[in-house]
């Protein structure tokens, strides 16, 4: 495991040694001891829900061709440097056609710009909400077509039927075309992939074009005819510019891609992998199993192909995390939902693999030690100087390959690489407190990961019928142990998003689950609500309510990989870590280029010599919030993040704070459509002073807090009596 933070001759006391003597024991097993407790300081809090409009604007309305429109829902989330959020939505227009999606019915997802600088949320639309991006691919080859509907393999790649018939020299055709239908839904940005550029834009590839297959119509019927609800992957990509709120067109890929993943290398290029050419009646036997890259100088990709070790088997939406030494391991796990498999060659979705970019090759390393899991969060944990080994976090999903077993499952493993590229594997000392499936995995900035949303069961394997799991988690490396922290109050099952904004708060939105098969959606309690939500949930951590924050009085907008640079504060003496975290980029939980890069420094007056990383494997080019941690008596407190971009040049000038040291107000109350259920109402300092029985920021130490009825923290028994 990392160390926690590089060691500076201050003694640290974790925050579960402070939290030990204040606790009362409520009972204690071997991977579940859980301890009774409520203040903020330790399970955090989160806003009530609210969303674009507020309560009076309602979710969906009817239009004049009487079909609903909706807000748009958080499926996926791009942080930009400004401190906006982009968001886009999925499954739009399932409204319009219960039971079941309709591929005519279904629409291509609008995307928002969420801005919070103020601290009252303000919402606003980029020009062509829905990306721009129409199916190169459409209206298709006649030939091709027919040829995918009788099964006849497609182009080299494509597949593991299509890359053996290109093997062997069978002529290349295009898989099945969709045929023209219904405009509004051939260039879906739903399930697509987001990544950020390393100038500040987004590239969003792939996604999907609804049709009705066969398509059986009347002349003149634009619906999509009668048939069978289907989707294709797209070819298409888009970038987004925050500058103008728009987007524009990248080159194609050349393989269709739905629920592609992607990941940005160290010389600032996307790789993009995997992804479906088509949903159901895939011709091929496999997802694609070709990588491309995307240059962001000339704006096209292009295909990586050295030979056969050029090609493997992953699942939807594959966990990738690029490793110190350069090298991208797929984590084992993906969206990989499917009644009768996925892929004739799905086993290795449960090998851990490495991808070269250099070589363009795949290694299959071994077995993961639980196989395939569908719906596990993958989280890189915190880089340590001199950054030779690396720590890979998964948690929760499902267990085993398509169709797999439906039930989320406690489990939590780590998985650790060294220089010499020897991967190491174990469950954590400490299972989750909750099975669940499908949860996000937040990197904070003091190196705890929060996992938040999912259900019960698999909302892909039997939609509506899941539990909604509510609890909130938090992993702390140091102990290996996943604490309880407070509850959302919306249920955010499949298709939610969360990210780290400026501030250290985490913003949480989205779900939009698949139709439950019910008329309305809904199958009704105790399943999880079967409806998209277009709201947002807040949370502010635990270090929030410790105390004053440090402040960071300068640093510079641009880093050079390798330079030294200075952090000017007055905390200089009382710092314990100066870390990077990547700008969030989640889609489907997972961010593949999520990342803290924890820096090295000396301690000056009133500043920090610090060291940045030493090149694009450890922190591809980009931009970074920084953030300075103070170590005190109440445990790490974290600044204001300042946001820079790490990469080849330097930028002296003074770097952007996206918000203001005292930060935004709190989220108005009851700014949603319905109540939210467990989030408490007054202001924070007067909550945790009442629990506590003392002013929170009068510097003084913490009494001994009473236990709270009904709110848990999970507690390693081992440190119970500290
Ligand atoms: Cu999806």
């Amino acid at each position: 495991m990392p160390r926690w933070g590089p060691a500076r001759g201050i003694r640290r006391r974790p925050w579960w040694v402070a939290l030990a003597g204040t606790v009362l024991v409520a009972g204690m097993s071997a991977a579940s001891a859980q301890v009774t407790v409520g203040p903020a300081e330790f399970t955090g809090r989160w806003s009530l829900p609210f969303e674009e409009g507020g309560p009076e604007t309602p979710a969906c309305w009817e239009t004049k061709d009487a079909r609903l429109e909706c807000k748009p829902v958080a499926q996926a989330m791009g942080m930009l440097a400004d401190g906006r959020v982009f968001y886009f939505s999925g499954l739009e227009g399932q409204e319009n056609s219960a039971p079941g999606p309709s591929a005519g019915d279904m629409r291509d997802s609008p995307s928002r710009l969420l801005d919070l600088r103020s601290g009252a949320p303000q919402w606003s639309t980029p020009s062509t909400p829905t990306g721009g991006a129409s199916n190169p691919d459409r209206p298709g080859d006649p030939a091709g077509a027919a040829a995918g509907l009788a099964g006849v393999p497609g182009r080299p790649g494509d597949g593991l039927v299509g890359s053996a018939w290109g093997t062997a020299g069978g002529p290349e055709m295009a898989p099945t075309a969709p045929p023209e239908d219904a405009e509004a839904n051939d260039g879906d940005m739903f399930c697509a992939d987001i990544a950020s550029l390393a100038d500040g834009r987004l590239l969003i590839m792939g996604g999907g074009d609804w049709y009705t297959e066969p398509g059986v119509s009347a002349p003149g019927d634009d619906t999509g005819g009668i048939g069978l609800s289907e989707v294709e992957g797209l070819r298409s990509a888009r970038i987004f510019d925050p500058v103008t709120s728009s987007f524009t067109q990248a080159g194609n890929m050349k393989y269709h891609r739905w629920y592609p993943g992607s990941l940005t290398l160290p010389n600032g290029k996307v790789l993009v992998v995997g992804g479906a050419t088509k949903r159901v009646k895939s011709t091929q036997g496999s997802q694609v199993r070709r990588t491309e890259t995307f240059d962001p100088a000339t704006g096209q990709f292009s295909e990586n192909y050295s030979g056969p070790e050029s090609e493997t088997s992953l699942p939807l939406s594959p966990r990738l995390h690029l490793l110190p030494t350069g090298k991208v391991l797929y984590a084992a796990a993906g969206q990989s939902w499917a009644p009768f498999g996925a892929a004739a060659d799905e086993a290795l979705y449960g090998m851990l693999q490495l991808y070269d970019p250099e070589s363009q090759k795949w290694e299959l390393l071994q077995p993961h030690m639980l196989g395939a899991r569908d719906g596990a969060g993958s989280v890189l944990l915190p880089l340590d100087p001199p950054y030779d080994t690396s720590s890979v976090l998964t948690f929760g999903g499902t267990l085993g390959p398509p169709p797999g077993s439906g039930a989320g499952a406690p489990l939590s493993t780590l998985m650790r690489m060294d220089k010499d590229g020897n991967l190491t594997e174990k469950l954590t000392r400490f299972n989750m407190l909750e099975a669940r499936w499908n949860p996000s995995g937040v990197m904070l900035p003091d190196g705890t990961v929060l996992a938040v949303g999912g259900s019960s069961t698999s909302d892909t394997t039997a939609p509506g019928t899941g539990l909604a799991t509510r609890t909130v988690e938090l992993f702390d490396y140091r102990n290996e142990t996943w604490y309880s922290m407070a509850r959302i109050a919306r249920d955010r099952t499949y298709h939610h998003s969360a990210v780290l904004l400026p501030d250290g708060r985490v913003l949480l939105g989205g779900h939009a689950p698949p139709a439950s098969g019910v008329q309305g959606g809904d199958m009704g309690g105790p399943f999880a609500n079967n409806d998209r939500d277009p709201s947002f949930e807040i949370f502010s951590p635990h270090y929030l309510f410790r105390g004053e924050r440090p402040v960071v009085r300068h640093v510079q907008a641009g880093i050079r990989w390798g330079e030294t640079f200075d952090v000017v504060t007055r905390q200089a003496l009382s710092a314990e870590s100066v870390v990077l975290v990547r700008l969030g980029s989640p889609q489907h939980i997972i961010d593949s280029d999520q990342r803290m890069i924890r820096l090295a420094f000396t301690r000056k007056s009133g500043r920090l010599a610090v060291s940045a990383p030493p090149n694009g494997a450890i922190a591809p080019p980009g931009y970074y919030y920084l953030f300075m941690n103070e170590t005190t008596r109440r445990g790490t407190i974290p600044s204001m993040a300042r946001v820079v971009k790490i990469g080849p040049e330097r930028d002296l000038s003074e770097a952007r704070q996206p918000f203001p040291d005292l930060g935004p107000s709190e989220i108005p109350e009851g700014s949603a459509n319905e109540d939210g259920d467990s989030s408490p109402t007054a202001p924070l300092d007067e909550q945790v002073s009442k629990v506590l029985g003392v002013k929170l920021f009068d510097g003084q130490p913490v009494k001994p807090a009473p236990a709270l009825g009904g709110r848990h923290l999970g507690q390693p028994a081992g440190h119970a009596a500290v």
